[in-house]
């Protein structure tokens, strides 16, 4: 794994290879933050963050909204696609064009061509929030990669193989960081550590992340 981390301003495209269909792309999303935040700040007033239910019965530590033509929930019944918000009944809010935009060039820039994500779930983690080790596999074109974008404060990754059980690898996931995942790497376990409280300059101690799919 290559491990450069520039600070250079305006920011450079360090990519570090994770997996062999895997990359971080280091800063990448830093240009657009000023984009980004305040078109969450327009997604949250219609579709709020909330703490859903798995299928298992426990509340998520984690809470999550969506924009774009399917959002991923869950609920007692288990975790699907939906069109409407079950909180309001209302489609989710569309997704902005910079989103796309951005997801589509993080795609590009590591090889996948045409990217065009339907769905984007975004995540808002607080201090002490997890996400333990799944796969993503409610989408039906596993063809198509995830791209996912961080946000404030820093999470460590944790990024398996494809059986639950097997080793996992740690990465540090910074503000403005975006992983792009997929071909035989797109079914692998991962999830998120508990944060830990280091307060953001920006964001304060929170971190949001947002994951661009093709769920349709
Ligand atoms: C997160 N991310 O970074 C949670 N899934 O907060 C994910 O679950 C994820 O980062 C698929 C691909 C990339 C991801
Ligand atoms: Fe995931």
């Amino acid at each position: 794994m290559t491990n450069l981390r520039l600070f250079d301003d305006p920011p450079q495209k360090a990519c570090e290879v994770i997996g062999p269909c895997a990359f971080v792309l280091r800063g990448f999303a830093l240009p657009d933050v000023d984009t980004l935040l305040p078109a969450i700040a327009a997604i949250e007033t219609r579709s709020p963050f909330r703490h859903m239910l798995t299928p298992g019965g426990f509340t998520m530590s984690v809470a999550l909204t969506n924009c774009g033509t399917w959002g991923w929930t869950t609920d007692r019944h288990g975790y699907r696609y939906s069109r409407q918000d079950p909180a309001s009944g209302q489609p989710w809010p569309a997704m902005p064009e910079a989103f796309s935009r951005l997801a589509r060039a993080a795609a590009n820039a590591v090889g996948f061509d045409a990217f065009a994500p339907d769905a984007c779930l975004i995540n808002r983690y607080l201090p002490g929030s997890r996400l333990s080790l799944h796969q993503d596999r409610n989408e039906r074109d596993f063809n198509a990669p995830i791209v996912s974008v961080s946000l404030g404060m820093t999470a460590i990754f944790l990024f398996g193989g494809h059986a639950r059980t097997d080793k996992t690898s740690k990465v540090a996931l910074y503000h403005g960081d975006v992983v792009v995942w997929g071909g035989e790497d797109r079914l692998r376990y991962h999830g998120i550590m508990p944060l830990k409280d280091e307060p953001h300059p920006l964001l304060g101690s929170q971190r949001i992340n947002f994951t661009f799919r093709k769920a349709g």
